[in-house]
Order: structure tokens, then sequence, then C-alpha cells
């Protein structure tokens, strides 16, 4: 029986030396000491021994039992360690490797200007107002004073959704519905998209983005209209900028003009951008029309009002030198980059 415990220990323990992973830890510690190992079958024949030996035998099997125990204890300890060892040198970072550069993104060109000219009228205390982009006909031209007959209102100038229901040709149809539902003072601008049956080339497109305002109130006259827009354009172009206003006509203002603005390359001189104008054409504005006023229920009598209305494309591409209108909708990063 020595011999046997002797060689159970001596197997336990070199076959201990070979093992790599726990689970053939846990598989091995069974085997040689569990319920039905090896250790328990030599401990049930020691019933067959003498009074003497059994005290020595009892000793004996103890002794292998705590060794082998305890080598398991160890060599668990130590794959454990390894394991976790190499754990960590696997999942290992070095926080002194230069980072990955992330792109920084930026407002495209046309919503920047567009922030800016919000910024300009929030400080002069007007309201932004929104509308839909499907409108009635009434909206988009009876209200604005261009009945059935008017020339503006060819089926070439417009998308027709039904006879009744197009898509915004200009965003006067937001100021309409304002008149409509508030009372002067009235201090507003619409920014949104508008559409028209163009075709697209260096300066057209069927979708682009417009700013209008109107401001109504007792006592407004053109003068406010010139001092807002000039305020504007220094603000947008710099404080040497200068804006003309030349006559001109829409069927919604009366009188009406179109804006220029000195040239921003050579100053007024003249020069090949302005065709040696000394002036760039902008946009459009005027006094509102009293039967625009009158539809709103708003009485020509007691309130006058101007109201005007801005390409978003062109005043970005005049702030920023840009050429042709289809780069601000082609999405190439080399082009919306620089700005
Ligand atoms: C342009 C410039 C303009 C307006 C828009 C407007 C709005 C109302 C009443 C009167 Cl509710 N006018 N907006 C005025 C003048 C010009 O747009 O070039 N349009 C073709």
């Amino acid at each position: 029986m020595k011999e046997q415990l002797e060689k159970i220990l001596q197997n336990a323990t070199k076959e201990l030396e070979g093992i790599s992973d726990l689970k053939a830890m846990e598989d091995l510690r069974i085997r040689f000491l569990g319920k039905k190992g090896e250790l328990t079958a030599i401990l049930k024949q020691m019933g067959g021994l003498s009074p003497e030996e059994r005290p020595v035998m009892g000793q004996l099997a103890n002794s292998v039992r705590s060794r082998i125990e305890q080598t398991i204890a160890e060599k668990t300890e130590r794959l454990r360690k390894e394991a976790a060892a190499a754990k960590l040198a696997a999942e290992k970072i070095d926080v002194t490797l230069p980072g990955k550069e992330m792109p920084i993104g930026r407002a495209h060109p046309l919503n920047a200007v567009l922030a800016e000219v919000e910024e300009v009228f929030l400080g002069m205390g007007f309201d932004i107002v929104d509308g839909p982009e499907v409108e009635t006909d009434h909206y988009c031209f009876e209200a604005l004073n261009m009945p059935k007959s008017h020339p503006a209102r060819d089926t070439q100038d417009t998308f027709y959704i039904s006879d009744n229901v197009v898509l915004r040709t200009q965003t006067s149809s937001v100021q309409i519905r304002t008149m409509e539902q508030r009372k002067p003072p009235i201090r507003i601008i619409s920014p949104g998209r508008v559409y028209r049956s163009d075709a697209v080339d260096a300066t057209h497109s069927p979708l682009f983005h417009q700013i209008e305002g109107l401001v109504i109130d007792k006592g407004i006259t053109l003068a406010d209209l010139y001092g807002t827009l000039d305020m504007l354009m220094k603000k947008l172009y710099g404080k040497d900028t200068q804006i003309r206003l030349r006559p001109h006509h829409f069927p919604y203002t009366e009188p009406s003009a179109e804006v220029d603005l000195m040239c921003f390359n050579c100053g007024g001189k003249g020069c090949s951008m302005c065709k040696n104008e000394g002036y760039v054409e902008l946009l459009g504005a005027g006094m509102v029309h009293p039967k625009v006023l009158e539809r709103c229920g708003i009485d020509p009598e007691v309130y006058s009002g101007f109201a005007f209305g801005i390409g978003l494309e062109r005043i970005t591409m005049g702030r920023y030198g840009i050429n042709d209108m289809r780069l601000l909708y082609e999405n190439d990063m080399r082009f919306l980059g620089q700005f």
C-alpha cells in the first residue's frame, strides 16, 4: 500500500508538470483526489490492514493528499497569473502613440451665410418665421397681387402639384401668412427653400434658397428699407460697403427697387466682375403694395411697410467669390473644405 501511495504521488506530480490549462488541472484533481479517484480507492482498502499499520498508512495517505492539493493550488495560481498577464499584454495600449486625426466638420457656406444674416436681423428685433414649401396658388401668387392672367404665373416658372397647389417660388407666402395671423408692428425674416422650373447652369437651379424680410408699422418709409439693408450689407461685406437702389417693378411692391452692392472686387471703380458698372445686382425690394396689405386685413391708410427678397446663393457666392452655383450643391469636400 505504501508503494501504491507513493506511486500516486509520483504520477500526480509528473502529470501536473505537463499541464498548461485550468480545465486539464480540474480533470486531474478529480482523477486523483475525487470521490471515485485513485487515492479514495486505496483508502477503501484500509480496512484490511493491521491495527498497527492503519494509522501509519492513514498518515501517509493524508500527506500524499495534501502534497498533491498544494501542488495543484500553486500551479493553478501560476496559470491564473500567466493568463491575466497574457490578457493584459494583448490589450495593451500605447498612450504615447500619436492619435488618429479626426476631420472637424464645419457649416456649409450657405448655412454659414444664413446664420450671419439671421444674427444681424435677430439683433434688430426681427423674428425668424418658417412656412410650407408646398403652397396654394393663393399664398404664392393671388395674395401677392399676381392674378391668374399675370405673366409671372407662366407655367414655365414653377412646379405645379395641381391647378391650385404649387412648390413656392418665393417665401413671400410665409410673410402673407404672418400678416394674416399677426397685428402690426411686424418685423420678420423668412428663410427657406424655393423652387423654379429652371434648367441648371452656373447661376440657376430649380431649387435654391431665399431670405425674405418684411416690416410693417406706422410711418415705415423707403429710408427704413435703405437703412436696414445698408446695415446688413455692411455686416456681411465690411463697413465700407455701399448699396444703391435702382427703380424696378414687382407686382407686390410700390415703389419697387433693385438693390445693388458696391463691387467687392474693385470698390466701385469698375472691373470685369461688375462689367465696369462699379455695382453688382444683389436683391429686390420695395414698399409693400397697398392692395397686398388690404388683402391681409391691414389698413394701408394707417400702416405701411417694406419687403425684400434676397437669394441666399447669390450673396454667398459674392461673399466667397464663388463663380458657379453648382459647386454649392455638389458636396465635393475639396470645394467645401476651403471655407
Ligand atoms: C426678387 C426679390 C422680393 C418681396 C420680395 C414681398 C413680400 C410681401 C409683400 C411684398 Cl408679403 N413683397 N417680398 C418684395 C420685393 C422683392 O423679392 O427679386 N423677387 C423676384
